[in-house]
């Protein structure tokens, strides 16, 4: 190690990734294969049934974009485990940070004893966040308890009660962010009740709602005003491109028009950009896509290549508001996970990956369509950087009633599958596939993937 984290290039980092496992998409038994099944069964013996899997292949191995199963398969992730491993699997300087970590020491707890590394996370967060004024961090373990922090961060500043969402949010399991989702199933259904004051607003839904910016805006501020009253409002959290919702990209205008009016009425506006953050979309923050800047910005998933980390950054006075022992947490900003956010920082800069981001939608938004051309069960192609969905609908209905088509969706991803192309599903209406790679995926690797994708739409 070092002796000191800044500058904190790692002088035995190599330049550039190293691959161990071949980029190539390889099946060699059926799927799931029989070590897989074998697994199967002894997790339905014991692993609760309340958790679920897309794909019961159970994983040996897994880098750059390609997961190894425990049986050899070798597929291309399309899902870098729902956009985390963003910079690709086992990245070469982030395990060697994190081993390197784990040599020096695995936990202190930063409340009673802090550290370095920490910090470190603190100031490249500050740097990289929307913004340009002063802000401050705390770090924790998952999305879910980001979002929590960011609610509770907010009434304490506001002194007021009330957390406003945008329909088809996603924001966690917790029992208060499942209040805070859209859907009910399978995330709310039967473990009421749901935690009171929170309330949820209409979205901007271009290609269903055809709503300019400033309409959906308008429609989002008149409900608020009616059912809430901004007085009572402590904040407005919002996925700058929605996750699990579809991938929806809203229209130009619709955030800045809803930062004019949270502004203007002391609401905090938070961004919930745990899936869409941290280079995924072609920037830092998908929030800057859309000319405004948050209050307190939501980090998780991409942030640690893999290692539980989470963090709410934003305006210093807002981060400071909380007395001191309100915020924090055992784990939360474990040195191990902020070894590795470290390393993920360095990488984005030293590799550039932020083109990378541009490189994927461009080669991704060509070849779908291309597909969109052939094939009319494709109604919308959205999203931005590694992070472009599909919208399926009722063959011939996607310049009319768009009808949801969640049958081809599930048929489309078992095939993918079956062909070694793990495919995540998203949508409201369970009629999204997703694009959510790794940043290391290649064109090379795009071009066999939406081959696959192509065979499974005809084979419908
Ligand atoms: N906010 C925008 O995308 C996590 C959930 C997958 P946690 N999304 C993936 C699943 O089925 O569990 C997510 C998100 C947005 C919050 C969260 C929650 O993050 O780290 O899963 O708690």
């Amino acid at each position: 190690m070092t002796d000191t984290l800044t500058p904190s290039t790692n002088p035995s980092t190599p330049a550039a990734p190293v691959y161990t496992v071949t980029q190539e998409r390889k099946i060699v038994t059926a799927i799931p294969g029989p070590k897989s099944a074998e697994l199967q069964a002894r997790r339905l013996a014991t692993v609760s049934g309340g958790v679920a899997s897309a794909l019961p292949v159970y994983i040996k191995k897994a880098n750059g974009a390609i997961l190894v199963d425990v049986d050899g398969n070798q597929f291309i992730d399309l899902g870098a485990g729902i956009g985390v491993t963003t910079i690709g699997h086992t990245e070469t300087s982030v395990v060697a940070a994190a081993v390197a970590q784990t040599q020096d020491f695995i936990h202190t707890l930063f409340t009673i004893t802090p550290y370095e590394e920490y910090v470190r996370v603190c100031e490249l967060l500050a740097e990289h966040t929307p913004g340009d004024f002063p802000k401050k961090s705390v770090l924790i373990n998952s999305g879910a308890e980001a979002v929590e922090n960011g609610v509770k961060i907010a009434r304490k500043y506001t002194g007021r009660r009330a957390v406003a969402v945008l329909d088809h949010a996603y924001h966690g399991r917790t029992v208060l962010t499942m209040a805070m989702n859209y859907k009910a199933m399978p995330y709310a259904t039967g473990y009421g009740p749901l935690a009171s004051d929170v309330y949820h607003a209409p979205s901007s839904y271009p290609y269903h709602d055809g709503l300019s910016g400033a309409d959906a805006a308008a429609r989002t501020i008149a409900y608020l005003e009616k059912v809430v009253g901004p007085t009572d409002l402590a904040c407005l959290v919002v996925e700058p491109i929605q996750g699990e919702g579809g991938f929806m990209v809203p229209a130009e205008g619709f955030f800045t028009a809803l930062q004019t009016w949270c502004t203007a009425n002391g609401v905090v506006m938070i961004a919930d950009e745990i899936q869409s953050g941290m280079a995924r979309t072609g920037k830092y923050y998908a929030s800057e896509h859309f000319g405004w800047t948050p209050d307190l910005v939501l980090t998780a998933k991409g942030i640690a290549g893999g290692m539980p980390l989470a963090a709410v950054t934003g305006r210093a006075e807002i981060m400071d508001a909380s007395q001191p022992g309100g915020l924090g947490g055992t784990f939360g900003g474990n040195p191990v996970s902020c070894a590795a956010a470290i390393a993920v920082f360095e990488s984005i800069e030293r590799n550039d990956l932020l083109a990378e981001g541009a490189r994927i939608e461009k080669t991704l938004r060509a070849g779908l369509g291309a597909l969109k051309d052939k094939h009319d069960i494709i109604g919308d192609i959205r999203g931005r950087g590694a992070m472009i969905a599909i919208e399926l609908v009722q063959p011939g209905t996607g310049d009319t009633t768009k009808e949801p088509n969640s049958a081809a969706v599930s048929k489309i991803s078992a095939y993918a599958a079956q062909h070694g192309v793990l495919l995540l599903t998203a949508g409201t209406y369970g009629n999204v596939l997703r694009f959510l790679p790794s940043l290391a995926v290649t064109d090379v690797l795009l071009a066999d993937a939406l081959s696959v994708i192509d065979d499974a739409i005809a084979a419908l």
